[in-house]
C-alpha cells in the first residue's frame, strides 16, 4: 500500500468513519496514535510511527495535525462528522475562490454554496488552488469567485483551518461570480 494510499485511509477514519477502524475522535476530533496505528495494522494497513510521521509531513495540504507530544493525531479540517475544531471566526481576504465541475453551475447559481455532508463550505484564497479543487471532478473546472468581504460586512462568519482553507456555512448567490 502506497503512503497515498493509507494517507487516503487516514482521511476515512479521522474525518468521515472513524468506526471502520473501531477508534473514536473527541470532541475536538483527536484520537491516540499508539491505538490508531495498533488497529490499522490489524486492519491490513501497515504502518508505523516514523511511517505515520512522514504520511502526516509530506500531506501536500498538511491534511492532519499531531499534538505537541505526537501522542494524538487528528484531520485539519473536511470532516462529515460532528467535531470541534476550536476554529475562532476570522475576517477573511477581500476574495476568495470556490472551484467546481459545471455540472453544478446551475444548482449552484439558484442555491448558492452548500456544505453538503461536510461542516462547512471550503474556499481556497487563490485561483491556482480552486482549480486544483475543481479539477478533481471535472478537468474544465469552474471557477466562482465570492465577494468574501460584502459577505464579511454583512455579518457572514468564516473560519480558517490550520492548513489554510476557509470555511464559512453558506455563500448565497448574490456574493457569487464566474
Ligand atoms: C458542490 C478537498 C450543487 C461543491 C479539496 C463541491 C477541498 C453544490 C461539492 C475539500 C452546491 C461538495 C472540499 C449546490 C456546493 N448545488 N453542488 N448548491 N453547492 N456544491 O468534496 O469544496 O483532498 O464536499 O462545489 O481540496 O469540492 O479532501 O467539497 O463540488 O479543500 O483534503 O458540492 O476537499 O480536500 O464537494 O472540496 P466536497 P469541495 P482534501
Amino acid at each position: 500500500m502506497t503512503d497515498k494510499d493509507l494517507s487516503k485511509f487516514l482521511s476515512l477514519v479521522l474525518r468521515h468513519k472513524p468506526q471502520v477502524l473501531g477508534i473514536e475522535l473527541d470532541t475536538n476530533g483527536w484520537t491516540e496514535v499508539s491505538i490508531l496505528l495498533e488497529k490499522m495494522n490489524r486492519h491490513g494497513k501497515q504502518i508505523d510511527m516514523p511511517r505515520l510521521e512522514k504520511i502526516v509531513a509530506e500531506s501536500d495540504k498538511q491534511r492532519y495535525a499531531f499534538n505537541a507530544d505526537k501522542t494524538q493525531i487528528r484531520a485539519n479540517q473536511g470532516h462529515s462528522i460532528s467535531i470541534d475544531l476550536g476554529l475562532q471566526a476570522t475576517e477573511p481576504p477581500a476574495i476568495l475562490y470556490h472551484g467546481t465541475s459545471r455540472a453544478f453551475e446551475a444548482s449552484i447559481l439558484e442555491k448558492g454554496l452548500i456544505k453538503g455532508s461536510r461542516h462547512h463550505v471550503h474556499l481556497s484564497k487563490d485561483i491556482e488552488t480552486a482549480r486544483r479543487v475543481g479539477e478533481r471532478r471535472d478537468k474544465q473546472a469552474l471557477i466562482f469567485q465570492v465577494d468574501t468581504q460584502k459577505m464579511h460586512t454583512e455579518g457572514y462568519l468564516f473560519y480558517v483551518s490550520e492548513n489554510g482553507v476557509w470555511l464559512t456555512d453558506h455563500v448565497p448567490p448574490q456574493f457569487l461570480s464566474k
